[in-house]
């Protein structure tokens, strides 16, 4: 179902829309926020240089560091008043970035969430458990509002407290699950702990996000809980979640919502655009957002753009699954290697549970990492031959060999029942 008919608009129109948007929201961070109007100063760009939206690479790019030097407020757009509501993403070092909305702009995430719901194949009239934490996370309170706006009945449980979730998700026939893909694991464990089998709990969607999940993770979901795994993405500087999500039709990239965030791929080096369907970092502005405009923003993210017809009908383009960011990129000996490289290439293999750590050390100078991965409950313990299976897919796809290789019994590893699952330890420093 399409939420609303400018999912499957003309995209001619489509781009018309988006240059009307992008010369107002020019417009008013230039009149409103000093360090837009320096920054465009400084670049030589006046609101009045954006006649099309492919003037948008005039603008010059937001970061992360901006975020933290204008901490807290110094990105508003609105006076205090006009701030509605505030949210904070906790980054792993340094400040929150805090982030704020108007009233209109809190109806614009609704929809967007709403229509990320609508793609999912939630229909209204469904029971949505909700399991992102509520708070300062946009998760939480981010899927609650698109629900209602669906015409969903929210359950507003969030995160943790998993035996509970099971309960209620069995006693009110809840139909859709809303997690991180880590968490979505765990409910699967613990519903097994309890005598049930998880494939026969009735939830028949989990929409999924706020970390990474590669194909293999995204297929023992499905295949464990006996549901449609829907990958949802977003992030609090743009909006929250909402801001592209699959569609059940096709589940093939994430349709971005580009009629209030205009998407681009850049090479992270060069920060040049790269070619469609080449890999590179997302670059989102956004082009309705009134409390907190946001240009060019360097994402981290890395994904690809495909602007294909897609089987659903929509034609907002899609994004592929963002399965690594730019600053996880570990360098092991001179090798470059993402955390999902190495969850890909070994997940699938059978014995081998979707469970696993990393810890980086250094010796002599030299780094040592050490790979420590579960066993599956069938999997006995001091299989030689698993062991080398998995080194040797290692070899074979990303030329690595980790230093130390544990295979540990089922439940070892610690699990995160509330925020978003760590699996990179790095002692080097
Ligand atoms: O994680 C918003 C969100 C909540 C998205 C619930 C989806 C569902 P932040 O805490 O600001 O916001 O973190 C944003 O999380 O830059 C990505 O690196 C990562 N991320 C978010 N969604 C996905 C996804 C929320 N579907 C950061 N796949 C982003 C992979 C994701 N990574």
């Amino acid at each position: 179902m399409v939420y609303k008919p400018l999912e499957a608009s003309d995209r001619t129109e489509l781009r018309a829309l988006q240059t009307d948007r992008l010369q107002e929201i020019v417009t008013h961070a230039y009149e409103n926020v000093p360090f837009y109007r320096e920054k465009l100063d400084e670049a030589g760009v006046s609101p009045g240089d954006i006649q099309s939206i492919d003037d948008i690479t005039k603008l010059p790019m937001t970061t992360k560091e901006d975020f933290r030097d204008e901490y807290p407020d110094g990105l508003f757009a609105v006076d205090d008043e006009d701030v509605a509501r505030i949210h904070a993403s906790s980054g792993t070092t340094g400040k929150p970035k805090i982030v704020s909305y108007t009233d209109d702009d809190l109806d614009n995430w609704s929809e967007v969430v709403a229509r990320s719901l609508a793609a999912s194949g939630t229909e209204p009239g469904d029971t949505v458990q909700n399991a992102y934490g509520y708070g300062l996370f946009t998760g939480g309170l981010g899927l609650h509002d698109g629900a209602e706006e669906l015409g969903a009945t929210v359950i507003p449980i969030g995160s943790g407290q998993t035996q509970r979730q099971v309960e209620l998700m069995t006693d009110l026939e809840s139909d859709v699950f809303t997690c991180t893909p880590s968490y979505a694991l765990y409910l699967a464990e613990t519903a097994e702990e309890m005598g049930h089998d998880p494939s026969d709990l009735p939830i028949s969607t989990i929409i999924f996000g706020a970390e990474p999940c590669t194909d293999p993770m995204r297929a023992e979901i499905e295949e464990r809980l006996g549901v449609d795994g829907i990958d949802v993405y977003g992030l609090s500087e743009i909006i929250g979640p909402g801001v592209s999500c699959e569609c059940h039709e096709a589940q093939d990239g994430l349709h971005v919502w580009e009629d209030h965030f205009y998407p681009e791929v850049i090479d992270p080096q060069t920060k040049e655009p790269v070619e469609e369907g080449e890999e590179g970092e997302l670059v989102l502005t956004t082009l309705t957002k009134e409390a907190l405009p946001v240009f060019r923003y360097r994402t981290g993210d890395l994904t690809t753009l495909n602007y294909d017809e897609c089987a659903c009908g929509r034609t907002m383009v899609r994004m592929d699954n963002v399965t690594g960011r730019t600053d996880d990129l570990l360098i092991v000996r001179g090798v470059n290697l993402y955390p999902s490289e190495i969850e890909h290439a070994v997940l699938d293999i059978d014995g081998v549970a979707p469970h696993y750590r990393i810890d980086l050390y250094k010796e002599d100078n030299l780094d040592i990492l050490e790979l420590t991965i579960e066993r599956t409950a069938e999997q006995g313990p001091g299989d030689k031959a698993l062991e080398d299976e998995i080194i040797e897919r290692l070899e074979n796809v990303l030329a690595f060999t980790p230093d130390e290789l544990e295979l540990v019994a089922p439940g070892s590893i610690e699990r995160t029942q509330v925020g978003k699952v760590k699996r990179v330890y790095d002692h080097r420093d």
